[in-house]
């Protein structure tokens, strides 16, 4: 049975336990604390970056939460999560290059600042901007339909992107102005598979006192 290595706050394991759960795909869960565990040498032999997520499929260890979804599609075909025409395939792989390339790095400064970092105004400015931009792009491509390059189904897309997208009004970015991704993020709120991947409230509340202890550390 594949094994899926993961820690139920990492947003790029998320993607790839809902993943698993939309394709129906039985797996073993391995669940990893993120506390210094994952530079034990039995994990680090699997995962030289010393990252999860990880899916090994007898002794083939995948690394790269992108790379595990498509030999995830591609061996497990039965329930498709990519489009099989060209157009929707390009809108596919461009939400994903643009949440992994251009998304994730513009909220870090706001991650740092909702565990209490100090709030470095022309950081969070620029990178608003970029959020902004990244949004209005999604809103455009996403048009009427219910997923992001697909009428009926749910895509790899919106796997990846909307773990993230849901996240924003957490950290203060709202999306009241795109109000097609607030509809799309209330539709994969409410599937079984976004639900039960969600952190539980206790989990995430530890782990925010925990950074925050860290960067009144840093700060010191
Ligand atoms: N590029 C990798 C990034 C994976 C990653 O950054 N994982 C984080 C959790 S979201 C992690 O394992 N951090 C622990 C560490 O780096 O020691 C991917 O897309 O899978």
């Amino acid at each position: 049975m594949l094994k899926f290595y993961s820690n139920p706050l990492s947003t790029n394991a998320r993607r790839v336990w809902i993943a698993l759960l939309e394709k129906e795909i039985e797996f073993e869960l391995v669940s990893l604390k993120l506390n210094g565990d994952q530079f034990q040498p039995d994990f680090w032999a699997i995962s030289p970056f010393h990252h999860v997520p990880v899916l090994a499929d007898g002794d083939f260890n995948i690394i790269e939460t992108l790379a595990i979804l498509d030999y995830l599609e591609a061996k497990y075909p039965a329930i498709p999560l990519l489009p099989q025409n060209a157009r929707d395939l390009a809108i596919v792989r461009m939400v994903q290059m643009v949440t992994v390339n251009e998304l994730t790095p513009a909220l870090s400064p706001f991650v740092r600042q909702s565990f209490g970092g100090a709030g470095e105004p022309e950081k969070l400015e620029k990178a608003g901007q970029q959020v902004a931009t990244v949004l209005s792009f999604f809103e455009e491509l996403l048009g009427d339909r219910p997923f992001f390059g697909s009428s009926s189904a749910i895509t790899l897309a919106d796997v990846v992107a909307g773990v993230s997208v849901i996240w924003l009004p957490e950290l203060g970015l709202s999306l009241d102005n795109y109000p097609k991704l607030q509809a799309w993020g209330d539709r994969l709120n409410s599937r079984p598979s976004w639900q039960q991947t969600q952190a539980s409230p206790e989990l995430v509340e530890a782990f925010k006192a925990q950074m925050k202890q860290l960067m009144k550390g840093q700060k010191s």
